[in-house]
């Protein structure tokens, strides 16, 4: 009765490990995007899938951007932690000068745009593209 119990209680302990398994951010890479007026830089982010990314979005300018980019965040993981930094519709507000950072792994291949979605900066030159190999 105890051995069954405890053989139980083993699996239902060792369950969850298994079925999941946490993106190992030791390994990330940091890829630091400069955002200025109107440009990010680099403009193409080569990456690859399953690899964990430390992504940096640093602005060199005291006015408001964002790294928007639905597709993309919704082809990978975001760390936990960095969830709330994202916002549903895919986008990373970096205000005034400042420096936000996103852990990102992506998970599947392909081509995926991205843009600053103030006022006219796309048109002005903001947008770029992340290409996950
Ligand atoms: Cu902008």
């Amino acid at each position: 009765m105890l051995a069954r119990m405890a053989i139980a209680l083993a699996l239902f302990v060792s369950a969850p490990a298994v079925a999941q398994t946490a993106p190992d951010w030791s390994k990330a890479e940091t890829v630091t995007i400069g955002l200025s007026s109107y440009a990010f830089t680099p403009s193409t982010l080569n990456l690859r899938v399953g690899q964990p990314y430390h992504l940096v979005f640093a602005s060199s300018v005291t006015k408001d951007h964002n790294f928007a980019a639905p597709a993309f965040f919704q082809s990978g993981i975001v760390a936990d932690a960095d969830k709330a930094k994202v916002s549903k519709d895919g986008e990373v507000e970096v205000d005034d000068g400042g420096t936000v950072t996103v852990d990102f792994v992506p998970e599947k291949a392909g081509t995926y745009p991205f843009d600053c979605t103030h006022f006219m900066h796309a048109t002005l030159g903001m947008k770029g593209t992340a290409v996950v190999q």
